[in-house]
């Protein structure tokens, strides 16, 4: 647990340090920790289930590098067969073995991946998808979600989830507006929404992407039928469905959203757990699709470092314990535990708060609830949250520093881990209670 509250003098240097260097002192904007208010956290190291800044205070980390890292920090089976590639190169700018091998074995995992490209980032992978929609269907409209995050390409900063929802930014400047014009978007879970969408549009549009469990906005679920209906009305009307599982692949099931809801799209977008912390993503999908991209087909996408050999034998390593532990029923029983915990925390000084887990992500709002759509999630007591979240931080827990994030659990957090958690979110209730006078 931390060693006491407020930040090491180190990190306040490093601040000062990285401003003057780095836009908002950061590589990526979630991580400025200005929705609450506080300097960032300065990584020193990680350890299974905890990280440590720069000044060596230790933190339940729940946020795992926004998903990564489900069997937690520097798991052995991971740093060792990295170390081991890296002494045989890091990088080589042609085919080998490992990439073959883990393309094989996400075909094996996902019901609806034959092939895959492998790409650097899950911005990538989404982009790409699109790309290859649009080539396939001769179409140019995509409908997206609102608080739906697909990374930053241009065409899916409308009405953004993630760190544009944090930031409270317009669509970001710099996208032209004939580029924007080219996304719709409706709330999720509202097929009525879609269906308007498509009668004014249906025979434009390329295709439907979709978070299958919205963790750009905290945590929304969908509803019953919300992905049966889009892959009904995508072969209705010709548009392709588009998973996006960068964050929910290997999370909320070993075939990710699309093994456990049955719901099969036409192309699923792959990132995060798939690198174990390394940059790896991937596009993937049916043969038919797959093959219209270069060099087999026509649809052009490339990378210098696509398939980098470390990130694949970070990625086999990751997925092998997967394969060996299948710890996915435990995640998610440890998970439940943890958001029950802090709702029964919460209820108990008659704070509104609902939220709920999906596999290892989780998430919680404070408000009555239930959160359906991105409205209900703005609905939140971002003010609250910002208190609650200093307090957390100070009794040695490290949360996603924004409400509109997923938060994960690892292999490595233990019951125990859970219910200190737990006991230490109570302790920060009252704090933020009596902050709030
Ligand atoms: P990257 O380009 O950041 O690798 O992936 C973009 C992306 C695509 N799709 C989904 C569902 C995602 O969640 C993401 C990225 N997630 C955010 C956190 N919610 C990454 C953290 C960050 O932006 O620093």
């Amino acid at each position: 647990m931390s060693a006491g509250p407020g930040r090491p003098a180190a990190a306040s240097d490093w601040v000062g340090r990285a401003r003057t260097v780095m836009p908002g002192g950061v590589s990526s904007p979630v991580r400025a920790f200005d929705a609450v208010g506080m300097t960032p956290l300065f990584a020193g190291r990680g350890e299974g289930a905890r990280i440590f800044d720069d000044a060596g205070c230790g933190y339940l980390d729940y946020v795992l590098s926004w998903g990564p890292l489900i069997l937690g920090h520097a798991a052995p089976p991971v740093v060792e067969a990295v170390t081991r590639a890296a002494r045989d190169g890091m990088s080589f700018g042609a085919c080998h073995t490992r990439e073959v091998e883990l393309a094989e074995r996400l075909v094996a995992w996902v019901p609806g991946v034959e092939m895959v490209r492998f790409v650097n980032s899950g911005t990538e992978a989404t982009m790409s998808a699109v790309r290859l929609a649009r080539a396939a269907t001769g179409r140019d409209l995509i409908l997206k979600f609102q608080g739906c995050y697909h990374g930053h390409a241009d065409g899916f900063l409308v009405v953004a989830g993630s760190g544009v929802a944090t930031l409270s930014l317009p669509d970001s400047p710099g996208v032209p507006g004939a580029v924007s014009a080219l996304t719709l978007t409706v709330p999720y879970n509202d097929l009525e929404a879609v269906d308007a969408i498509l009668a004014e549009h249906g025979s434009r549009l390329a295709a439907v992407i979709v978070e299958p469990v919205a963790g750009n906005a905290g945590l929304i679920p969908p509803r019953a039928g919300f992905l049966e209906g889009l892959r009904a009305r995508c072969d209705r009307t010709g548009a392709l469905l588009i998973f996006d599982e960068v964050m929910t692949g290997f999370r909320v099931a070993r075939g990710g959203a699309q093994e456990r809801y049955g719901v099969v799209p036409d192309l699923t977008t792959l990132g995060k757990v798939v690198g174990a912390g390394l940059p790896v993503a991937a596009y993937a999908g049916p043969r038919d699709l797959m093959q219209r991209v270069a060099p087999e087909g026509t649809v052009y996408q490339a990378g210098t470092l696509s398939g980098n050999p470390l990130g694949m034998a970070a990625g086999l390593a990751q997925l092998a314990v997967l394969e060996r532990t299948d710890p996915f029923a435990e995640l998610e029983r440890r998970t439940s535990t943890l958001v029950e915990g802090i709702l029964a925390a919460a209820r108990s000084r008659g704070i509104p708060a609902c939220g709920t887990a999906v596999g290892s992500m989780w998430g919680v709002y404070f408000t009555e609830g239930p959160v359906f759509d991105f409205e209900g999630a703005r609905g939140a007591d971002t003010e609250f949250f910002a208190r609650y979240y200093r307090a957390c931080f100070e009794r040695g827990l490290f949360f996603a520093p924004s409400a509109f994030e997923a938060g994960f659990v690892s292999a490595a957090h233990t019951d125990a881990d859970i219910a200190a958690t737990v006991a230490a979110v109570g302790d920060a209730l009252d704090a933020a209670l009596d902050v709030a006078g």
